[in-house]
């Protein structure tokens, strides 16, 4: 039997965690081969029991008699909860409340992941790999990883699949293929209504997209739906996204770290430390990039794509919108 993992989820008793948690245990995201030992953080309640938030989702993973989960850990206290941890998936996050800007939003969720940062950077295995979820996620990634000075800005990334996956079905949709058909799509940038659904160098079925799609769809549909999906399904569904979100998140840590990796002639969308990228993006943000991952923790920016000034206008202002975050947070990231 291998030895089993540390993977650590913050947020757990939360909608997205409802969606994730089992197919962590069930050995999609690491493999059906690798025991976990699940140790779930969520913020204190008051009262005698303070994870009492955890208890419910406790039975029903006990009650899945889980194939890889190992050990099962519940908590409210940082340092045991990102005790040794490999892997940290950060889905806690505080929702906007009313009246609040985002701007309020950046800033007190941004104290609460320079202390999940230092608490990683202290308590965790010094070659952890830390997803980040909660919103604002590219900021909170930036944040996080400022404040684990002892670990590199590569071992964190922040969570873009799910803008990729969206963009990729609506394109196969809209080109009346499959899924699967498409390949080499990118989405630029910040996980907000900046980002840059881009398919200038997408592939569908090994030809073009630009011979399934023409640009007004592209620029005028395409572009703007994937940008405000998000905000389609909470209209529909009255709440956020939960299980795509979490799909996503298992699909990124798969590729990423579970030994799943990037199709060698394709890649996926991936909120990544920009520092040396070659596209020409600010060297200190979180921002989403072309990238291929070899699935055992390291990943890399596609490089040598061609950039149009349509393209360079989108990536700058998804870029400026990242530093404007940046800025709100500057005391957090020094
Ligand atoms: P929920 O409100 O259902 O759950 C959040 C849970 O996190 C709550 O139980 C809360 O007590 C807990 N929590 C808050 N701060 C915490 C902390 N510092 N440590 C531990 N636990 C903490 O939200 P949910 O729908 O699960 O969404 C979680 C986050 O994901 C939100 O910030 C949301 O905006 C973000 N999303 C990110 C997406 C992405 O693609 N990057 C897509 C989906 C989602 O919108």
């Amino acid at each position: 039997m291998k030895k089993p993992i540390k993977v650590t989820v913050t947020g757990a008793a939360g909608q997205i965690a409802y969606a994730l948690l089992f197919r962590i245990a069930s050995g999609e995201m690491f493999g059906n081969d690798q025991p976990i030992i699940l140790q779930l953080l969520e913020l204190p309640v008051p009262g005698p029991d303070i994870a009492a938030k955890l208890r419910p989702i406790q039975m029903e993973l006990d009650d899945c008699a889980a194939p890889m989960m190992y050990e099962l850990l519940l908590d409210t206290d940082r340092e045991r909860g990102f005790g040794d941890a490999d892997y940290i998936i950060l889905v806690g996050a505080k929702p906007r409340s009313k009246g609040m800007e985002r701007k309020d939003l950046i800033v007190v969720n941004g104290e609460s992941f320079a202390e999940q940062g230092r608490a990683i950077n202290d308590y965790a295995s010094k070659n952890v790999r830390v997803l980040v979820v909660g919103n604002p996620a590219n900021t909170n990634a930036l944040i996080a990883s400022h404040n684990a000075p002892d670990l590199a800005p590569s071992q964190f990334s922040c969570l873009m699949r799910l803008d990729h996956n969206r963009a990729v079905s609506m394109l196969a949709e809209h080109a009346k293929v499959h899924a699967n058909d498409v390949s080499r799509l990118t989405v630029w940038g910040n996980h907000s209504t900046t980002q840059f659904p881009d398919v200038a160098h997408t592939r569908i079925s090994g030809k073009p997209a630009t011979d399934f799609a023409d640009k007004q769809w592209l620029d005028s549909t395409f572009i703007p739906s994937v940008q405000k999906r998000g905000a389609t399904v909470i209209e529909a569904r009255g709440m956020s996204s939960a299980a795509s979100a979490s799909n996503a998140a298992v699909g990124q840590m798969h590729d990423w770290v579970g030994n799943g990796g990037t199709a060698k002639d394709s890649w996926t969308s991936m909120g990544i430390h920009s520092a040396g990228n070659p596209y020409g993006i600010d060297n200190d943000l979180f921002y989403a990039f072309p990238a291929q991952c070899d699935g055992s923790g390291e990943c890399t920016i596609v490089d040598g794509l061609s950039i149009n000034d349509f393209q360079r206008e989108h990536m700058e202002a998804t870029m400026r919108e990242l530093i404007e975050e940046r800025d709100a947070v500057k005391h957090l990231t020094k």
